[in-house]
């Protein structure tokens, strides 16, 4: 799909509602809010509404979030409908109903499994993120500082500060051209990437204490039971994080982190660097996920699993 279809279909549009995927990462809100802060500032006479089912704290830090609506009225409305990041319609969640009513629909997205389910799509599987290839489609010259910081975000947020291997040549000199919008862009990494809460903090700590090392330094697991979540007062989105932090430890191929849920059941998050294919070893207990970051839900006899896990890393490693 051509810039130009795009630009004249927001032109044509009278309202606008832009929304992103269910459960929205960093890149889904930085998307939707540069989008929002560009349509804004280039047709300050659109009626633009952004919606989102809610966004994490370490994101309400881009300009006039507050703009998000989480509800989703049944007579809410518009003439376009933007997705972005999102890769398929029914992770539209409670937006879905919009989407199917609206006049004219765009996708905007980056995910390889993205088959175009709106009326036209601009899809780039090799973009480091949606944000990066928001910033590519728009004009730099209407592109304001409010905007860049909400792309910023999402491109740091489904790049790892740009270190995953979509990290490319042009996510760099699109980076750059955001900063030049003068962002804080190390405050926007610190809030939206690193910073924890202290008790987050601890518990990674605790984690790591109690973290074991086996096959020869090749794997790391730890497996954290309800009880102590309780006593620490922790949530489950208290121990993002853990897993990663894991795998940085030298000599390690993959991270095995377990947490116990409220219901007995055991949620299992898998990490790995380049030898090691978790998503097949998450697969094998009814999970999914990528080939170096899965997970999947265990309902019994959760350390027998564990060593299941460790067996067939092992087997991965040793080929
Ligand atoms: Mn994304």
């Amino acid at each position: 799909m051509k810039k130009s279809n795009i630009l004249s279909a927001i032109e044509k549009a009278g309202s606008i509602m832009i929304a992103g995927h269910i459960r929205p990462d960093g890149d889904c809100v930085g998307s939707c809010m540069g989008t929002y802060h560009y349509i804004r500032a280039r047709y300050p006479e659109k009626k633009v509404q952004v919606r989102l089912e809610d966004v994490p704290d370490s994101y309400r830090c881009i300009p006039d979030s507050d703009v998000i609506c989480t509800e989703y009225p049944e007579e809410a409305s518009c003439d376009l409908f933007i997705a972005v990041d999102v890769s398929d319609k029914n992770r539209l969640g409670k937006a879905l109903p919009y989407f199917e009513k609206a006049g004219h629909t765009i996708c905007i997205d980056h995910h390889i499994s993205n088959e175009g389910f709106a009326d036209e799509n601009h899809i780039e599987p090799d973009a480091s993120s949606a944000a990066e290839v928001l910033a590519c489609l728009m004009d730099e010259e209407d592109i304001n500082e409010k905007a860049a910081y909400a792309l910023y975000l999402g491109m740091i947020c489904d790049s790892g500060v740009f270190k995953y291997d979509s990290t490319s040549r042009r996510t760099m000199d699109t980076a750059g051209m955001l900063m030049e919008k003068g962002i804080p862009f190390t405050q926007i990494i610190n809030e939206a990437f690193y910073e924890k809460t202290y008790l987050q903090n601890r518990l990674l700590g605790k984690c790591l204490m109690e973290s074991v090392l086996s096959e020869d330094g090749t794997i790391i697991s730890c497996m954290l039971s309800r009880s102590v979540m309780e006593e620490w007062g922790a949530a489950n989105s208290d121990l993002e994080g853990i897993v990663s932090q894991m795998l940085l430890t030298k000599g390690t191929k993959a991270s095995i982190f377990a947490s116990e849920n409220s219901d007995g059941s055991w949620k299992f998050s898998l990490r790995s660097g380049s030898d090691v294919d978790v998503a097949a070893v998450a697969a094998a207990f009814g999970g999914g996920g990528h080939i170096r970051a899965a997970g999947c839900t265990v309902k019994a006899n959760a350390e027998a699993a564990c060593r299941k896990m460790h067996y067939m890393i092992r087997e991965q490693i040793h080929v």
